[in-house]
């Protein structure tokens, strides 16, 4: 107990210093209130991957906590929702809470079926997140699969903060999804910067009547609006990745080749028109 109650009393100073939020839903991987994490942090959970006062660095993906026991939460496909913050320090916030927000940046949400080893960005705020004192709406996309791997399942929120230090911070909540399409999602990376294992160093734009701390402006109109856009036109919803597709089967000589999302638009030599064949393409007259 006596390392137990050193703990909290380190917990107490460092929240003092540094009052960052965690995700609280979905509730994420070893957050205080998860009743399936085998281990709560009760400390460094709200730091950045980069480490911070009293916390080490973390490892990508998900800050290297251990999956739940069991999953906290479901979710279907085509279900809207809000995610929200927590502030350890503040329990109870109100307008003059500091919440650590660096300006707000951009806060990314995202789902991947492989544990952490590819991610679908499904919903993205700039300016203004995160903010304990606002919902933030995603929603998952009404063809997303079903998931259902301990493990494998995660909704994941990354923010690069706008101002001060350059730092990356994600939590992971282990969710299981059902949904009936079999077509995995398409890949669709999160912004990856400001860990030693990305290149890139990035500070993304802040939102200028947001103090910082305290309570901010809240959620973008045009990003909920973005966010709840049926998936399904988002990317190149009909075609596999690396599928090519005529633009007019037998008629024109034009085909469109889909990969990662990018579409390329190529043309049958001479006289040759394209003719559809399942998934590819043939050239001929
Ligand atoms: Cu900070």
């Amino acid at each position: 107990m006596k390392f137990l109650s050193s703990l909290f009393l380190l917990a107490s100073l460092i929240y003092s210093v540094s009052a960052h939020t965690t995700m609280s839903y979905p509730l994420p991987r070893s957050h205080i209130f998860n009743p399936n994490t085998p281990f709560k942090d009760y400390t460094c959970l709200t730091s950045p991957l980069n480490g911070g006062v009293g916390c080490l660095p973390k490892p990508f993906p998900c800050g290297g906590y251990p999956v739940d026991t069991k999953f906290s939460t479901i979710l279907i496909a085509g279900q809207k929702f809000n995610v929200t913050f927590y502030n350890p320090a503040a329990p109870n916030p109100d307008s003059s809470t500091d919440q650590a927000r660096h300006n707000g940046g951009l806060c990314e949400f995202a789902l991947s079926y492989n544990g952490g080893i590819t991610w679908t960005k499904i919903a993205t705020y700039h300016k203004t997140c995160p903010d304990v004192l606002f919902g933030w709406t995603v929603k998952i996309p009404e063809n997303a699969p079903t998931c259902d791997t301990l493990g494998q399942c995660l909704f994941s929120w990354s923010w690069i903060n706008a101002a001060g230090n350059l730092e990356f911070y994600q939590n992971c909540a282990d969710v299981k999804i059902i949904g009936k399409s079999i077509t995995p999602l398409p890949e669709i990376d999160i912004t990856k910067a400001n860990l030693p294992e990305f290149e890139d160093a990035f500070f993304p734009e802040g939102d200028p009547s947001n103090t910082g701390n305290a309570k901010g402006s809240g959620p973008l109109a045009k990003d909920i609006t973005e966010n709840l856009k049926p998936f399904s036109t988002k990317p190149e919803p009909e075609y596999a990745p690396e599928t090519t597709k005529c633009v007019k089967d037998k008629k024109s000589p034009y085909y469109i080749v889909y990969n990662n999302g990018k579409k390329t638009t190529l043309k049958c030599k001479g006289t040759k028109v394209c003719h559809q064949r399942h998934n590819n393409i043939v050239c001929k007259k």
